[in-house]
């Protein structure tokens, strides 16, 4: 069993929909146990402007399946959802699902790259993490402590549910 952590996104359509039924689906799944799920954010895009706000979210979870198999796992779900690839590098989508850090794996391969590049760059990722995972060290040493003190909370709004 490894312990993995999913950046969850969504900037088009009913985005926290989106991000439920891709946490149903997860829970659904055979291959995955013990899932916890931070709280909601909406936030400005980071890359191109001209897009709708985004609401994430972080899941911890755990898994048996090797990370290649958990990526296709994760695509399947996002097309699920409605996830249409345009080939426009972080255009706005439905529903997209980041491998960011599975156990204390480094993985550098066509497909997959973990952990993910630039999870330490965005407070959309670090916050919700944080809520999981305080007291985490990621594969090279560094602390989230120490990457979250470099990073704004910006723009970065809790989403209250009833
Ligand atoms: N890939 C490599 N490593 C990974 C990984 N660790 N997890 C490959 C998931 N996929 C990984 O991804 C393109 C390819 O990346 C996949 O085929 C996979 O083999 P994609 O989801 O098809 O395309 P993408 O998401 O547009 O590209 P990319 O570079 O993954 O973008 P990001 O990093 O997902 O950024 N602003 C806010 N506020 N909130 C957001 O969530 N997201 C993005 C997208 C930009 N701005 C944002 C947000
Ligand atoms: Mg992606």
């Amino acid at each position: 069993m490894s312990i993995c952590y999913i950046g969850l996104g969504s900037n088009l359509g009913d985005s926290i929909a989106y991000l439920d039924n891709a946490v149903d689906s997860l829970r659904a799944s055979q291959a995955i146990t013990h899932l916890s799920l931070s709280h909601f954010y909406r936030s400005k895009p980071h890359g191109p402007q001209n897009q709708p706000d985004y609401i994430n979210a972080v899941a911890r979870f755990e898994t048996s399946i090797d990370p290649h198999a958990l990526l296709s796992l994760l695509q399947k779900i996002e097309n699920n959802n409605d996830r249409q690839r345009n080939g426009e590098r972080w255009g706005a989508r439905t529903l997209d699902l980041d491998l960011l850090l599975y156990g204390n794996m480094i993985i550098d391969s066509e497909t997959l790259i973990v952990p993910h590049p630039y999870m330490r760059e965005r407070s959309f990722v670090l916050y919700p993490l944080q809520e999981l995972a305080p007291d985490l060290v990621f594969p090279d040493g560094e602390t989230l402590a120490n990457s979250i003190s470099r990073l704004a909370l910006d723009d970065l709004e809790l989403i209250k549910r009833g």
